[in-house]
């Protein structure tokens, strides 16, 4: 059964989604191919069939997939391939990479990335995105760059659980990449591609050396879509 991807698209074809980018990776790993649908983030009625307003949405026959964990579970639930979590302890705590990442990583990144994805949109989607980042993040775009050296050290801080952990292991999965990989890749990645500003310092040698292995696996799916700036 054709499987069919919803993702943001911006200008000149980025494929920014943040989230999307841990289906996309998954999608990988199982060695599944979707039809890749990009929408603008302002355009609700492109994705209302979904009866949600946010992607990625996955479509895989008659069902309808919305959230990237659900995704997730639907693929290694309903399909075959490598797993994505290693069994029931391993999909509990890669539950648990995802409530970390999502409750303090994606926040805190924001705070870096979020005033650069408006230059990557149109002015439609840019108005879209400055209404809902400034309303999630509590203040405003310019404040947001001008307190950025100090957010960038935050978030490196806010690592270092990933750090330790790369410490011992080349995968937060252990020794083979897994779906808790891509949920943290899944930040660095839409900073890679809608941001101006490196997250990691390159001396951060845990922590980039994964970066670049992930970057790398299937064929570079993920070092094949366009930085925007060299520093990512
Ligand atoms: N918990 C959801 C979050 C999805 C999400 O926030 N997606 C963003 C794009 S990466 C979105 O569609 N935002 C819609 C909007 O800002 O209107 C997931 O894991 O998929």
């Amino acid at each position: 059964m054709a499987l069919v991807l919803y993702e943001l698209g911006g200008r000149d074809g980025a494929r920014y989604s943040l989230f999307s980018w841990r289906t996309r990776l998954a999608l990988a790993h199982k060695g599944l191919a979707a039809e890749l649908k990009p929408v603008r983030v302002s355009d609700k009625a492109a994705i209302a069939f979904s009866g949600q307003a946010k992607v990625p949405i996955l479509v895989d026959g008659d069902t309808v997939v919305c959230d990237s964990w659900k995704i997730a579970e639907h693929l290694e639930d309903r399909h075959g391939g490598p797993s994505l979590f290693g069994g029931a302890v391993g999909r509990g705590l890669a539950r648990v990479v995802n409530a970390w990442v999502d409750r303090q990583i994606v926040p805190a990144a924001a705070l870096v990335v979020a005033p650069d994805v408006i230059d990557i949109v149109d002015d439609q989607d840019a108005a879209h995105i400055r209404s809902v980042m400034e309303k999630g993040l509590g203040r405003s775009f310019e404040t947001m760059r001008a307190e950025r050296t100090e957010r960038l050290t935050a978030l490196r801080r806010l690592l270092d659980p990933a750090r330790a952990t790369l410490r011992a292991q080349p995968f937060l999965s252990g020794d083979a990449p897994a779906y808790g990989d891509y949920i943290l890749f899944s930040v660095f990645q839409w900073a890679r591609i809608a941001g101006t500003v490196a997250l990691l310092d390159e001396a951060d040698q845990p922590m980039t050396a994964w970066h670049g292995r992930v970057l790398d696996l299937y064929d570079g799916l993920a070092v094949r879509a366009p930085a925007r700036a060299a520093a990512a």
